[in-house]
This record gives structure tokens, sequence and C-alpha cells, in this order.
């Protein structure tokens, strides 16, 4: 029988993935959107999409609103719920430490009670992070202690928190995430991998000549957002819920990232970087590298693209985004 899947933050990186495998397996696919009165708030991400889309129901709502979520749960009566939104930036969680806890923290609460009341069979998939780890020695598994250093990490710890506590006090079959850095060509420009491949394409085609960053000894476990995409469905396929730490188990530094990213067009990142303090976070989280062996183990996940493929593919894009541009000025 067909399945049915609602998603909340559909349009983010991964809400892209997640939706296009989904679609790729038949899936009926629902999706939350929150209103934006900035037409320059594009869908751009799902336009990529291309099988299925008359699969895929965009609705608007949002998850400080447990109304509308109720509301949409009970009428779609999904078997499988995502709460992929959050407001993820950690940097940018700092100056809205409130909204951060009332959108990345409270907004799980309100889903889980939505499935509560309105669709208690539906399998739920909370969208954890590495951040909860924070200053915890890696490599971190699902037995490390959390240490958040940032509002951002603080909210997602309760949120995995209310997801287990939903699984025990309630019975609901509520799976647990907790994702290490992934990225890809779909990145939102504010995180700094994607930051530094757009400043490549850019310097590279002569229309920028620095570039500003922070902290650039932090290390991070960065994979591809295409296969954590399917790691979040396999672990709505077991027959019992659990929590899971996904990652490759390598870490790079900001600096190696850099060195690679600027060595894919032949420059040396050394004579455009810039380091600027006031990019520089109140906390950070140093390092961060997962063991994933209960993931593959038990879900039979296994990272496909490495963190070489990945920068390439990241260069890559920005360098054809840009050309597109520059035709389209054109064209214009
Ligand atoms: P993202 O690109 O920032 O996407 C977040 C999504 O949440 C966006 O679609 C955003 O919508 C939506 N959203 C924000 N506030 C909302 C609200 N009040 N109501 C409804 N939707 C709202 O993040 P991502 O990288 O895809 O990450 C997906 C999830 O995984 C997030 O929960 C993130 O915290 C978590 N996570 C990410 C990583 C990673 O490395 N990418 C690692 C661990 C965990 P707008 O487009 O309107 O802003
Ligand atoms: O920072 C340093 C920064 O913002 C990585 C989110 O998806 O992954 C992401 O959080 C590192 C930090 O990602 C700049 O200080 C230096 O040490 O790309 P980021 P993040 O903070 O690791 C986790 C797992 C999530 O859950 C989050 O949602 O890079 N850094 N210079 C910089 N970072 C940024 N953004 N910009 C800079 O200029």
């Amino acid at each position: 029988m067909q399945k049915v899947a609602f998603i909340t933050g559909v349009n983010g990186q991964d809400g892209s993935y997640l939706a296009e495998l989904l679609l790729e397996k038949d899936y009926e696919v629902y999706g939350l959107l929150r209103r934006s009165s900035s037409p320059l708030h594009s869908n751009w991400r799902l336009d990529q999409i291309k099988t299925g889309r008359e699969r895929l129901h965009l609705r608007y709502g949002d998850v400080t609103d447990g109304v509308s979520l109720r509301q949409q749960i009970e009428e779609i009566q999904p078997d499988e719920v995502y709460n992929l939104a959050a407001q993820s930036d950690v940097g940018i969680s700092f100056g809205v430490a409130e909204q951060t806890a009332e959108v990345t923290g409270l907004g799980a609460l309100r889903v889980l009670e939505a499935i509560r009341a309105a669709a208690p069979q539906a399998k739920f998939y909370q969208a954890s992070s590495s951040e909860m780890f924070g200053l915890s020695a890696p490599p971190q598994n699902e037995d490390t202690r959390f240490h958040p250093r940032s509002p951002y990490g603080c909210a997602k710890t309760y949120a995995h928190h209310v997801t287990v506590n939903y699984r025990e006090a309630y019975g609901i079959f509520a799976a647990s995430g907790i994702l290490f850095n992934h990225e890809s060509p779909r990145r939102g420009e504010n995180f700094v991998t994607r930051k530094i491949t757009k400043a490549v394409a850019a310097i590279a085609a002569g229309w920028q000549d620095e570039l500003r960053l922070g902290n650039l000894e932090a290390k991070r476990d960065w994979g591809f957002a295409g296969d954590y995409a399917e790691a979040m469905w396999l672990m709505l396929q077991q027959s019992e819920p659990a929590d899971y730490v996904i990652g490759t188990g390598e870490a790079h530094s900001v600096r190696d990232f850099c060195e690679l990213a600027f060595a894919e067009v032949g420059l040396d990142w050394q004579n455009y970087v810039r380091h600027d303090p006031k990019l520089k976070r109140p906390a950070d989280v140093d390092c961060l590298v997962a063991d994933a062996s209960k993931a593959y183990q038990i879900l039979g996940w296994k990272p496909q693209l490495s963190f070489e493929q990945l920068v390439a593919e990241m260069v890559r894009s920005d360098q054809q985004l840009l050309r597109d541009y520059q035709l389209n000025s054109l064209d214009g």
C-alpha cells in the first residue's frame, strides 16, 4: 500500500533530499511550509526534484503553531512524520536564543503532541544533532554525555529528550537521528562549507578578492546530505524505535576544507582567506567525530560520498551556478 509521509522543514536542505527520496519510493509526501512575505523566499531546492512532483503537496503551517500541526496531521493521517523544521544556524542561535528554543526545541514537542492526539500510529523522526555533544570528547556515540555549547544545542537536547519521553510514556514509535554535519550543493549559504565553496567559485571567476572566516581550527565530521536522508528513512523502517548516531567517522578542520576547496580551482587558500575575530562564536565546539557503528550494524547504513568528493561537488555546483547567473544576466 502507498505510504504517506509528512515532513516539516520540507524546503530546507534535508527536507528536499528526503522528499526526493520518498517520492522515488512512491510515497505521497506532504510538506509543511511556513509563510513568508518575501518574494525572494523561494522553494529553489524543491524545484530541483524531478520524480513524482504530482505526489508532493505543500501546506502552510508552522511548528510554533500547535493548532495548525494538529489539523494537518489529523487530516493527512501520515504513516511517517519527519520533524526537520528548525532555526538551524548555531551561530545565529546566540542572538535569537528564545526563538530557537520555541522552534527547534518546543517545535518537536508540538509535533509529538499532534501525533499523540490525532495519529498515534504514525512513526516519528526527530532531527537531532551532534551539537548536543558539544564539549564531550570524540568520538561520540549514542552513550556519549550531552554538553551543548549553544542555544541551538540546548534546544536540540530538549527536543531529543522529549522524543525519548514520548516513546517511553505513550508508546509512540519515535526515533531520534543524531546526525553529524552534512552538506551538499543545496546547503544554506550561512553554513561554513557553502560559504567557502561559493567564495571559491566567485574568487576563481574574479568576482571576489577574499573570504573572511572565524574559527579555522574547528573540526567537523562532514558527510553528504543525500546519504543522510536515506538514514532517516531507514530508522523508521525498523521494528523498534531507537536513537542512532549518523556520521562518517572522519574529522576535518575548517582550514582543511578551505585548502581542498581552493585547490579544486588551482588556488592556494592562504592567499585569500582572512581571519575575522568578529565571526567567532561566544562558545564553539572544537571537534565532532561520529562513532556510527550502531547505525552501520542495525540499519546497514554507510555513507557513500567521500569528503573529497563532497568538496569537489560543492565547488563544481557553485561554479555552475555562477556561470548560469552570468548567462542569465547577459540574456536579460
Ligand atoms: P535548514 O536547511 O536550515 O532547513 C530548516 C527548515 O526548517 C527550513 O525549511 C525552514 O523553513 C524550516 N523552518 C524554520 N522555522 C520554522 C518554523 N517555525 N515552522 C516551520 N518550519 C520552519 O536545515 P537542514 O540542514 O535541512 O537541517 C534539517 C534539520 O536537521 C534541522 O532540524 C537541523 O537543525 C537538523 N540537523 C541538521 C544538520 C546538518 O548538518 N544539516 C545536522 C544535524 C541536525 P524556511 O525555508 O522558511 O526558513
Ligand atoms: O560551522 C566555524 C564555526 O555553521 C562549522 C548546522 O547544520 O551542523 C551545523 O552546525 C564550524 C564552526 O555548522 C565561519 O565556528 C568559521 O565551528 O557550518 P557551521 P555547525 O555550527 O557545525 C550541526 C550538526 C547542526 O545541527 C546545525 O544545524 O565552522 N566557522 N568561520 C564558521 N561558521 C560559519 N557559519 N561561518 C563562518 O564564517
